[in-house]
């Protein structure tokens, strides 16, 4: 498949004296928190490839199949009787913003990750959204007490733009790889590139070590 996408989307071409000024402007006491090469932004910007898809609860379902030995379809009711955990928490995005202190709240992936039990094939864990959209992560991402089934961010419901009823949230990763609409987990052997991996993003996405582009 191929996609051309907006520059915006892209993160290329940035600016780099804007962002090193962006920068300091980040207060002393958290700049150690933001990663090389972004800024700190107080704004929630809205950023995705496509339309956002509407949210009809009777038909909403959310899977985890694939390498588990429990493999689960719960429908909307089912999955927010779910217990769930609230998680502060930086987030990055690939495009240079970062929003220090985030509260997130959801389904704990490890609380999933019990239910579902994933077998010792399962290396890795492709995100399934509305239309068509995959995001994968190694199952060791995921592993992280802080990885969420979000569906409440800073003390609001998502709005549908940020991904109502259910995200993922994987603060340790690029914001990318938090894939908005989510409708399931796949438990995989073999690393599946998502769709921005497949467009240019780099497969780990580790903001520590910039690891933005292919
Ligand atoms: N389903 C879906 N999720 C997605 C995307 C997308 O295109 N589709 N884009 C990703 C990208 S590139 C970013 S930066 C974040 C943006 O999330 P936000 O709009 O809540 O800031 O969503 C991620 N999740
Ligand atoms: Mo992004």
């Amino acid at each position: 498949m191929f996609f051309r996408l907006p520059a915006k989307l892209k993160g290329k071409g940035v600016d780099e004296a804007k962002v090193a000024a962006l920068r300091e402007r980040v207060p002393e006491p958290v700049r150690d928190r933001v990663p090389p090469g972004q800024f700190v932004t107080n704004g929630w910007p809205v950023l995705h490839f496509g339309g956002v898809p509407r949210f009809v609860e009777a038909t909403w379902s959310f899977r985890a199949w694939g390498h588990v030995e429990n493999p689960v379809t719960l429908d909307y009711r089912a999955f927010r009787d779910l217990p769930t955990v609230e998680r502060t928490m930086d987030i990055h995005c690939v495009t240079r913003w970062s929003k220090l202190d985030m509260t997130w709240e959801g389904v704990s992936m490890r609380h999933l990750l019990d239910m579902i039990r994933p077998t010792a094939d399962a290396r890795f864990v492709i995100a399934h959204c509305e239309a068509g959209f995959t995001a994968n992560l190694p199952i060791s991402a995921i592993l992280d007490d802080e990885v969420l089934l979000a569906h409440r961010a800073d003390g609001s419901d998502l709005s549908l733009d940020h991904g109502w009823p259910l995200r993922l949230v994987v603060p340790a990763r690029y914001f990318w790889k938090s894939a908005k609409w989510l409708r399931g987990l796949e438990f995989v052997r073999e690393d599946q590139p998502g769709f921005w991996e497949q467009n240019g993003y780099h497969n780990d996405a580790d903001p520590w070590k910039e690891e933005r582009h292919w």
